[in-house]
Parts: structure tokens; C-alpha cells; sequence
């Protein structure tokens, strides 16, 4: 990970020169309230440190966004003040693939807000969209008028306004925040943003970690050439994402041997997504609804993730390794691809491509022996796009894409050290292997030996009733 320091443009520049300017919020206005910080990068940036904190004396163990960073706020009369800008972002989701979003502050999704238990909250939202917004504080315990929903609880914010929201954040826990107005539209373009309220003093229920990620599930339907997602479609979307950010542009997360890792995920898409980690078990420990009863608590190495909820995965990191940690719909973990593809698996065409090509030069052969090979096949991309599946690890292909990154825990990674330790390098003989043998007479020589005859009633001999649509 590298650690690009935060544009501080906006901290120095005199109020006139600010960005802010184009709005209709006054100068006066302006000097009022804190700056806007601005994100440049979409690498995942070092945990931020408060004003007047040096060494280990944070008061909480911080959190990392992974590809995301945690907004600066200033204090004022004992309140923690922040300034989210709602505006159009340019998001890069993998090296060379650029979106046109909406965001907050330079991103999509916006900065982490990061507090203390009891902390009195002050947040000034500065629409710059070209329609009106608000911001929904999902989760929290707050004053009916500060929750967010445009028409409800608020007018909404027209565009070139600031509007201020101001409450304790009363339970310790994992919340996030994205608009309640044009609701559909705006959280497909990307705007959304995490919240983590750390406890203010021991709780019976929550860990103290030493690392502690979060990250949102997101979606969009981007067509591949084109920039700037369609926000009509409902379910399918091409591009699965965490923090709008795709495979190979997820960053790893990293633990040293021992320690105790929570991860926070919420999920902002129209579907539900099965986060499984590969090599440990863990256990969810709590929800948006705060922490989990011990009692209610059990080892996992999947949990469901539905619309709209948020959950925290715990585990220890002892078992060192690159452990694959994915969506686990296989769909979510492919770069943008059709789905109206015929099936050819079994069919030899072998004889009909050279008059198929004479009709039409562009024509390939794919999919005759499983689709694998598209890891590697030399296929012209639309500019700014993905391929359907990429990424490459020490020992081929790694044929994923979307919502997938891996998990790397290390004897060596220092206590807070983030940056990737490359790859994992097995002992001696601990790596599956290929046999000395022909591989056309193992199979055959296994049916000869076990065969399987269906038994009435036996799920081999049984038809599914009705076989469901193709839904994901
Ligand atoms: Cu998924």
C-alpha cells in the first residue's frame, strides 16, 4: 500500500481560492466552516491521526478503508466537525479503468467517518451535484430531524447549498452513510460512505484488534467503452465491487500471524453477497445493530451480507498464507462480461470456423473446453474497460475479477505495518502438486472402480422441478 498524503490544497488555500467558490455558499459562510479535504488517489491511505495525537496515544485502534481514507475533522467547541462535499468524481476501479461517479470529497465511496462513543458530531454537507441530495446517517441513534430523508425528516438540499446535521453518536459500532433523495440514482453513481463509532471505554462485547478494516459492497453497470454508469439497471449490474474498486485493484488486507483482525462490510448493491475467507473461521461479531451476544455468535467461513446490512467478521489470523477472500457468487468475481453467451462446452466446431471467419473475420472459438483459457486470451478490449477475468499470481492466472481480494497473514508483517508483503512463500512440500501420470486413464480407471448407479429417490436420479431463472 502506498500512502499518498491527502490533497491539503483546501487547508491552505484562502477561502476565495477555494473550490467551494463556484457554490453559492458565502465567503463568510465559508470561513465558518471546516474545509473540504480532498482525495486525489484511489489507494488505500495510513490511518488518520488526530489533531494533537502523537504515538500511540489515539484513543481507539483506527480503522483502514480499504482503497478509501477517513475524513479529517477539526474541533470545535468541543464538537468534531466535518465537511462532506457531494459532487461528481472520477473513480479509477482498477489501474486504467476510469468511472465517472458521484461522490463525496474527490471519491466515490467518500471518506470514513471515524468517532468516539458520546462524541457531539457537527456534519456540514455541501451539495455540488447538478440535483438536490441529503445524507441518511444509516443506523444511528439521532434526533428524527437529523436522519436524512429528503421530504421526511428534511427539505432536500438543493444544488450550490450547505446544509449542517449535528448529533451524539450514541452506540459504539459499524454504520454507514449515503443520500436519501433520488435514492436509486445517486447510490448508483456511487455515493456512500462508511462510519465507525469506536467504544469510549472497555465493552464487554467488542474485541480490542489490531487491524480493523471496513469496506462497502457497491455495483454498477458500466458498458464496456463507455465511462458513466447506467443507473436504471435493478439486477444486472457488470461490475461487482467493494469499494468501487475491482480485482486486481482491491487492496490486499494484511495481519501478522496472531493477531485478531475484524473486518466491517456493509452492503450498498440490489443483491446479497456471500463474503467467504479462505484459511481461518471467524465469527460474525456484530451488525448494524450493535455488537452480537456472545451466545448468538458461531464460526463461519461465509456470511451473507443483505441489502443494507452491515456486519463484522472477526477472526485470528493464525494460519500464514495468500488466502483468496471473495464474493462467493461465482458471477461477482468476473470483470464485466454478457451473459447471453451460448453455452459450448461439449461442442466441437472445430470444422466450422474457417467458413464462420470468412463471414465474419472476428470471429473466435470460445468456451468449447470451459471458459479458463479467457484468463489468458489475447481478445481487443473496448478502451476503458476490464477483462472478464485477470490478475495474475506466482503460479498462473488467477481467472477472477470484481468482488475479490486476498487475505495475507505473515510471522514477519510488523504491528501496523500495512504494506503488501508480496507473495506467500510455501515451505517445501506444502503445495499441491501434479502426478507423474496420464491423465486420460486416472479418471477411468476411478469410474471403474466406484461406479454410481442412481437410486430411485437419490438427488443423481432426481430432475429439479422447476429450474429457476437466471437471476444473480
Ligand atoms: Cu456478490
Amino acid at each position: 500500500m502506498t500512502h499518498h498524503p491527502l490533497n491539503r490544497r483546501h487547508f491552505f488555500a484562502g477561502a476565495a481560492a477555494s473550490a467551494l467558490a463556484a457554490t453559492s455558499v458565502s465567503r463568510v459562510a465559508l470561513a465558518a466552516i471546516p474545509e473540504a479535504v480532498q482525495q486525489a488517489s484511489a489507494d488505500t491511505a495510513a490511518p488518520w491521526t488526530p489533531p494533537g495525537v502523537t504515538g500511540a496515544g489515539r484513543p481507539y485502534n483506527p480503522v483502514v478503508t480499504l482503497n478509501g481514507w477517513t475524513l479529517p475533522w477539526r474541533m470545535k467547541d468541543g464538537v468534531k466537525e466535518f465537511h462532506l462535499v457531494a459532487e461528481p468524481v472520477v473513480r479509477e476501479m482498477a489501474p486504467g479503468f476510469l468511472v465517472n461517479m458521484w461522490g463525496y470529497n474527490g471519491q466515490s465511496p467518500g471518506p470514513t467517518i471515524e468517532v468516539v462513543e458520546g462524541d457531539r458530531v457537527r456534519l456540514y454537507v455541501s451539495n455540488r451535484l447538478p440535483e438536490h441530495t441529503t445524507v441518511h446517517w444509516h443506523g444511528q441513534r439521532l434526533p428524527n430531524g437529523m436522519d436524512g430523508v429528503a421530504g421526511l425528516n428534511q427539505p432536500a438540499i438543493p444544488p450550490g447549498k450547505t446544509c449542517v446535521y449535528e448529533f451524539t453518536a450514541r452506540r459504539p459500532g459499524t454504520f454507514m452513510y449515503h443520500p436519501h433523495a433520488d435514492e436509486m440514482v445517486q447510490m448508483a453513481m456511487g455515493m456512500m460512505g462508511f462510519w465507525v463509532t469506536h467504544p469510549k471505554q472497555k465493552h464487554p462485547l467488542i474485541h480490542e484488534v489490531q487491524r480493523d478494516y471496513c469496506f462497502l459492497l457497491n455495483a454498477f453497470d458500466v458498458e464496456p467503452g463507455s465511462m458513466t454508469p447506467q443507473v436504471n439497471t435493478m439486477l444486472e449490474q457488470n461490475i461487482w465491487a467493494w469499494n468501487s474498486r475491482v480485482f486486481p485493484g482491491i487492496t490486499p488486507l494484511v495481519a501478522r500471524q496472531g493477531e485478531r483482525v475484524r473486518v466491517r462490510v456493509g452492503n450498498l448493491t440490489m443483491t446479497n453477497h456471500p463474503v467467504h475467507i479462505h484459511g481461518i473461521e471467524f465469527e460474525v461479531t456484530g451488525t448494524d445493530g450493535g455488537p452480537t451476544p456472545t451466545g448468538a455468535r458461531w464460526p463461519e467461513v461465509t456470511a451473507d451480507i443483505a441489502v443494507g446490512q452491515m456486519r463484522q467478521l472477526e477472526f485470528i489470523a493464525d494460519e500464514p498464507g495468500d488466502w483468496a477472500m471473495h464474493c462467493h457468487k461465482s458471477h461477482h468475481t468476473m470483470g464485466p462480461m454478457g451473459h447471453a453467451v451460448p453455452t459450448l462446452i461439449g461442442a466441437d466446431h472445430r470444422g466450422l470456423v474457417a467458413p464462420l471467419q470468412r463471414a465474419n473475420p472476428d470471429y473466435m472459438v470460445m468456451g468449447e473446453r470451459g471458459m479458463g483459457d479467457m484468463g489468458q486470451m489475447p481478445m481487443e478490449l473496448p478502451a476503458n474497460t476490464l477483462p472478464m477475468m485477470t490478475g495474475t499470481g506466482p503460479y498462473g492466472p488467477i481467472e477472477m475479477g470484481g468482488m475479490f481480494t486476498t487475505l495475507k497473514v505473515r510471522a514477519d508483517q510488523k504491528p501496523g505495518d500495512y504494506s503488501d508483503p508480496g507473495d506467500y512463500a510455501m515451505p517445501a512440500g506444502t503445495q499441491a502438486r501434479l502426478i507423474d501420470s496420464d491423465s486420460t486413464e486416472a479418471p477411468a480407471a476411478e469410474r471403474s472402480a466406484t461406479p454410481v448407479a442412481p437410486q430411485p429417490g437419490s438427488a443423481s436420479a432426481r430432475k429439479p422441478a422447476a429450474s429457476g431463472g437466471h437471476r444473480h
